[in-house]
Formats: C-alpha cells, structure tokens, sequence
C-alpha cells in the first residue's frame, strides 16, 4: 500500500522520459551471474536499519562501505533502496555507481513497472523480485521488462508455495533464509527448498549468515551466491568483518 503512494509520487516528480534521458540510463549493466561464478560469491549489502532489527548502523557512508566491500573480493553489491522499512534512498546507489565495478543490486519492494526505469537510471544492475508480493505472471512481466533495460533479475522465494513463481527466464533464486512474516531464520529450510529447484539455475542464500560457518555449510550444499548484510553492517567498520 504504502509503496504504491511512494510510487504514485516518484512518477510526478520525475516522468518516465526524464528517467530514459539519464545519464545512467543507456550504460552497459554488470552481469552479477558471472560475476557469482568468478568472485567468493558474496554479495554484500549496504543496509542501515530492518524491521527486525531497528537501527543496525547509522553512521558510514554508503561509498566507503561498499568500496571496502568490492576490495575485499564481493561479487556485487546489494543496497536497500526502500525508505520507510530500511532508511534508504535512490541516491544511495546513484552515489556509489561509478566508484565501483561490480554490479549493484537494486533492493526494494517492486511492484510497479516505472521502478524499473528507474532502477536503470540510478545506475543499478540487478532488481530483486520478491515471489510473496507478485504473481508468477507479474513476475514473469517484470522478468521481461528488466531483460528489455538489460537488468538481470534475482527472484526471491521463501515457501514450497512460490516455487511457481520460478520461470526459465529468471537469472538467479535467491533462498530468503528468513521468514518475512515472523523474522525467524533456519538455514535447513532454504537447502530443502534449493533441492527442489533445476539444477543448473544459479542460487542465492539470503539473510541470517551470521558466522563463517553458516557460510561454509551453505556452500556445501551447493549454494552459488550469498547475500549478507547485517554480519558486516552491525561492525563500525563493515569491511573488517569481510576480511575475516
Ligand atoms: C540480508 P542479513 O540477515 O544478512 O542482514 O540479510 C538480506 O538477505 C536481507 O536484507 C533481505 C531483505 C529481503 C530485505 C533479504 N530479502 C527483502 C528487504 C526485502
């Protein structure tokens, strides 16, 4: 509801053509698959509050962060671009954008397709589609339009359930180790849920990866990539628990 009037107010601030004469907007994406199968796989996320979690770091800069992170070998970056749930804003990937070269998840609430543009036009390269607030058709819509800009799409699903929103289109699954619902993590969860997917598609653990261990025990079981945020954030200095 509330991102539907965020939406509505974005679009009359700045029209669609606006966002397609950006600078941003033509420039050729990174590839965040190739680049999970050359780098550790990490994708790290620049996240300054959660619901759950309430203020986790307040106090760093968005560019100082993910540099750290992109020097101590991420695959990408992931940034919370939502405002009202996680205190970020389109400004915090526009800032970033030409500092780095890895590519940058969007992470939002998409549920509308000027996001989209949008998205290309902040310098993103990858949106996060989220199976619990879309139709698999919505899904599979939004799945074309981001190829149509050149964006790759991280589908994420966290149920049996939403393993039909999985279409053959789709460039990564991303596992939510969380239950959005009560915030509780089980990584045991997210590996029976993973075996149910096609082999070859690239898969993605997401939240609750708090230990080198958590790490290494999903990687085992087969996971490509790993989104971690709260783990680096809730250090002063993000990138030292990177380095670790
Ligand atoms: C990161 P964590 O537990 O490492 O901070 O989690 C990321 O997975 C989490 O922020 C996330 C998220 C989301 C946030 C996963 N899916 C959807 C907002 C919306």
């Amino acid at each position: 509801k509330r991102k539907k009037e965020e939406v509505a107010a974005a679009k009359s601030r700045i029209s669609l053509d606006r966002l397609k004469n950006t600078a941003f907007f033509g420039r050729p994406t990174y590839s965040l698959k190739e680049s999970i199968k050359n780098k550790s796989g990490i994708i790290a996320e620049f996240k300054r509050q959660s619901p759950s979690k309430g203020i986790i770091n307040n106090s760093v800069q968005p560019l100082e962060v993910v540099s750290a992170y992109e020097n101590f070998g991420a695959s990408g970056i992931s940034i919370l671009t939502d405002h009202d749930f996680f205190g970020g804003n389109l400004n915090d990937v526009l800032d970033v954008r030409n500092e780095i070269t890895i590519p940058i998840l969007r992470k939002d609430f998409m549920i509308d397709e000027y996001q989209f543009y949008e998205a290309k036009s902040i310098g993103a390269d990858v949106v996060l589609l989220i199976a619990s607030c879309l139709s698999p058709a919505q899904v599979q819509e939004f799945t074309e339009l981001a190829h149509q800009l050149k964006l790759e799409v991280l589908l994420e699903i966290h149920t049996e359930d939403e393993l039909k929103h999985f279409n053959s289109e789709i460039d990564l699954v991303g596992i939510n180790n969380r239950n959005l619902k009560d915030f509780k993590v089980d990584l045991q969860h997210s590996v029976q849920l993973k075996n149910q997917l096609p082999k070859e598609v690239l898969s993605v653990a997401e939240s609750g990866i708090y230990s080198l261990e958590d790490f290494q025990f999903l990687k085992e079981k087969g996971f490509d990539g790993f989104l971690m945020g709260e783990y680096f954030m809730k250090n002063t200095d993000p990138a030292k628990a990177f380095e670790e």
